[in-house]
């Protein structure tokens, strides 16, 4: 007789904690993490390797369950769509990844995305997906400095705040986010600024907020055009135009724009010097450029500050767009999804303005 009123007091306890949990994990936000390498997914010979490492080598079921707070958080699944670093990504990598994000995001039982990827051209990423998915919900890019196997990773803390972020309503219609030291910042804002240290991701235009022991403080919001406001859309696109970036510099050649410009591409970034200043000497190679239907979009190499219309060249008269604050690889994504709609000079420039 004890024996079977044992058995049922254990097995009414059990249900009762199975119907707990249930509770619990249908009372948490579902948060999906698409993995793509970099050196968050990173490892390296030894603790003090921080810099000396080879990146995309962790899994990211590995690096889920490497991080149990995550439990607490949100319901995590994991995705690995590449393992490469990201200096490596191609165009039709970012348009398999954002097709997926944009699949997910339609999904309504998924309430956040989580994109882990090399810190090198994280902020092309972001950007392009802030350009293209058109959601409402949080989608958080981030990445590390350092491998997790090193002294002081900060890999497990910026994936922990990403999730956070995407599992936060107050994150919603901000655009593409970036969680990296501490910071939320702007996809569209955000560039690595510095190559070798943890706060490596700056914006000049500053963080939208930071995220300290899983709560989000918000100080500004975005007021270029995103993701539900954008006219582009990643689900009617199915091939980027190729454009392509030439920087100045002094003692510059025109050997680059001449040839670029003859390789069949659709517009050139040029990444000029101070205001987007182009040495005298080739300024007729651009033109030539533009004569022979390649747009051209002045950028500068200086990271802040924006280019002004009309300033250091005559923009009008030549045809030429300027990229605004945008620095060259960001006006190449800009560049790529706004000729998927129209290569009209004067509506490339209200796109630069607008986004
Ligand atoms: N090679 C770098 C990349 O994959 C490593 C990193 O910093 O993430 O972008």
């Amino acid at each position: 007789m004890q024996a079977t009123s044992r058995l049922r007091a254990f097995a009414a306890t059990a249900a009762l904690l199975a119907a707990s949990a249930i509770a619990h994990a249908q009372a948490l936000p579902n948060v999906v993490i698409l993995a793509t390498g970099g050196t968050i997914a990173g490892a390296g010979a030894s603790a003090i390797n921080s810099a000396t490492y080879a990146a995309a080598k962790v899994g990211v079921d590995k690096l889920i369950a490497g991080l149990p707070e995550l439990a607490k958080v949100a319901n995590v699944r994991g995705e690995q769509v590449f393992q490469v670093a990201s200096e490596s990504l191609t165009d039709d990598n970012l348009l398999t990844l954002a097709k997926r994000v944009s699949a997910l995001a339609k999904q309504s039982d998924i309430d956040g995305i989580v994109i882990t990827h090399g810190t090198d051209t994280l902020e092309e990423t972001a950007f392009f997906l802030t350009l293209t998915v058109h959601t409402a919900k949080p989608i958080v890019v981030v990445g590390s400095m350092r491998p997790g196997t090193a002294l002081s990773a900060d890999g497990a803390l910026n994936l922990y705040n990403a999730v956070n972020v995407a599992a936060s309503k107050d994150a919603m219609g901000k655009g593409v986010l970036v969680t990296m030291n501490d910071e939320i910042q702007s996809g569209r804002d955000v560039s690595k600024s510095i190559n070798i240290k943890t706060e490596a991701f700056k914006s000049q235009w500053g963080p939208l907020g930071m995220i300290v022991e899983g709560k989000n403080y918000w100080f500004r919001a975005p007021v270029k055009r995103h993701t539900m406001q954008s006219e582009f859309d990643i689900d009617t696109i199915t091939a980027l135009p190729p454009v392509e970036i030439a920087m100045g510099y002094e003692g510059v050649l025109s050997t680059a724009i001449d040839a670029l410009g003859k390789s069949g591409i659709k517009a050139l970034v040029h990444g000029g010097t101070g205001n987007g200043s182009v040495a005298n000497r080739i300024v007729p190679n651009l033109q030539k450029v533009r004569a022979d239907g390649v747009v051209v979009i002045r950028s500068s190499r200086v990271p802040d500050g924006f280019v002004l219309r009309n300033a250091e060249q005559p923009d009008d008269k030549y045809d030429w767009v300027v990229a605004h604050d945008l620095r060259p690889q960001k006006a190449r994504i800009l560049a790529m999804v706004a000729m998927t709609k129209t290569s009209d000079t004067k509506e490339l420039q209200r796109i630069f303005w607008e986004y």
